[in-house]
């Protein structure tokens, strides 16, 4: 291993990141859900999958629940299997876009009786985050209007601070809300919470204990998301990340996948920021394999996240500020890029199997025989949710 890539290895040795449950089901677009053999069945086995990911990579310690497609009776029990498995219970995501009460909105609806339906659900799943120990609520709301005149845009800001108040004001001590921003979609004139100035006011007005949760799909092309994600740490506000990337909209590919370089410059500023290996933020996946298989397709997104987290790592950080400090343009760009073009594949694989961890983990994978096995034992498996 290069001397350099040594001097790292103790910040590396720190990444978590938490996986969705949803990545493990059937999922697709409006246009058709393709089934892939090997589902799960069970939220167990989306977690029994989680943990195969984590056994793979040593990275992924950690799986998201969605509440109601990840229901159980008991969610202890959950707890305790999924720590038999090797990993946690983490963040509860709401959901509050699947049921025909909330055509017009939820936590944002102009009737109160439906908003307080929306509330209700959001109690539940800290019910949930009780008996899990999960520390985190996601909440991402569909709610917002497709056409000028709809709903009155200003009250629907009002009632989302009272709803979300009302659900603040149930979390426990230990206990946090993160609120997801979109641009667009499902609603495409107006969304109640499209962009982190939106997410940042209404947590703002909160409390300490409600973050900004950063999903690197949700922006407009073009948009320069590491400035975000650098003032938001400024701000002490960024509370999770979900990856993914996105050619278009909301892909919720491969983390890493579209724009590797811009994966990298996130990364930058979150370590620039002490973001990185900070308990405070959560870097999650938000993302649906609807054509690959789905563990490969975890292992590949979080070996994408720790490549380029070690080539941010790398950057030459007193070289650069002295560069910027003397105005040197080029020179400062040439130390930026140098890092993200920093072949790291060769030391991180001897460090993983310095660690006991195969060296290619998607090679180890591939070869062990768990895909074929998964795919003999379960038939009929789940879908992710969407739809369902
Ligand atoms: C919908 O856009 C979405 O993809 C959000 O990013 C959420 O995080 C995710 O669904 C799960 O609810
Ligand atoms: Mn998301
Ligand atoms: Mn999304």
């Amino acid at each position: 291993m290069s001397d350099r890539f040594d001097a790292i290895v103790a910040e590396l040795a720190k990444q978590k990141i938490e996986l969705p449950s949803w990545a493990f089901g059937n999922s697709g677009t409006r246009f058709k859900v393709f089934g892939t053999p090997g589902t799960p069945r069970s939220v167990e086995e989306k977690i029994a999958d989680a943990a195969t990911v984590h056994r793979y990579t040593g990275l992924a310690p950690a799986v998201a629940l969605h509440i109601p497609w990840d229901t159980v009776d008991d969610y202890s029990a959950l707890r305790d299997y999924a720590a038999e498995q090797g990993v946690a219970l983490g963040t509860v995501n709401s959901n509050t876009f699947q049921d025909d009460t909330y055509k017009f909105g939820s936590l944002t609806h102009s009737d109160p009786d439906v908003r307080q339906q929306a509330i209700d659900h959001h109690f539940r799943c800290i019910d949930v985050m009780n008996a899990t120990g999960s520390r985190d609520l996601k909440i991402w709301l569909a709610d917002g209007t497709n056409y000028p005149g709809q709903g009155d845009i200003r009250s629907r800001q009002d009632w989302l601070h009272e709803s979300l108040q009302t659900i603040y004001d149930r979390l426990g001590d230990d206990q946090r809300m993160v609120l997801e921003y979109k641009f667009f979609e499902p609603a495409f004139y107006h969304t109640d919470v499209p962009d982190w100035g939106t997410s940042y006011a209404q947590v703002s007005a909160l409390g300490d204990k409600a973050m900004v949760c950063l999903d690197t799909g949700h922006h407009a092309p073009g948009t320069n998301i590491e400035f975000i994600v650098a003032q938001l740490l400024r701000l002490g506000k960024l509370g999770s990340f979900d990856f993914n990337s996105r050619f278009y909209a909301d892909d919720d590919l491969i983390v890493g996948a579209a724009d590797p370089f811009q994966l990298f410059r996130i990364l930058v500023e979150v370590v620039r920021g002490g973001g990185y290996a900070n308990p405070d933020v959560a870097f999650m996946l938000d993302q649906c394999h609807n054509v690959e298989d789905k563990i490969p397709g975890q292992i590949r997104s979080v070996l994408n996240v720790q490549e380029m987290t070690t080539r941010a790592l790398l950057l030459d950080r007193e070289a650069l500020t002295r560069a910027q400090h003397e105005h040197d343009v080029l020179g400062a760009n040439e130390i930026f890029m140098d890092a993200f073009y920093t072949d790291v594949r060769g030391d991180l694989a001897e460090w993983r199997e310095s660690r006991g961890l195969p060296a290619n983990p998607m090679a180890a994978y591939a070869a062990s025989g768990h895909q074929q096995r998964i795919e003999n034992e379960r038939v009929g498996g789940t879908q992710a949710g969407w739809g369902a």
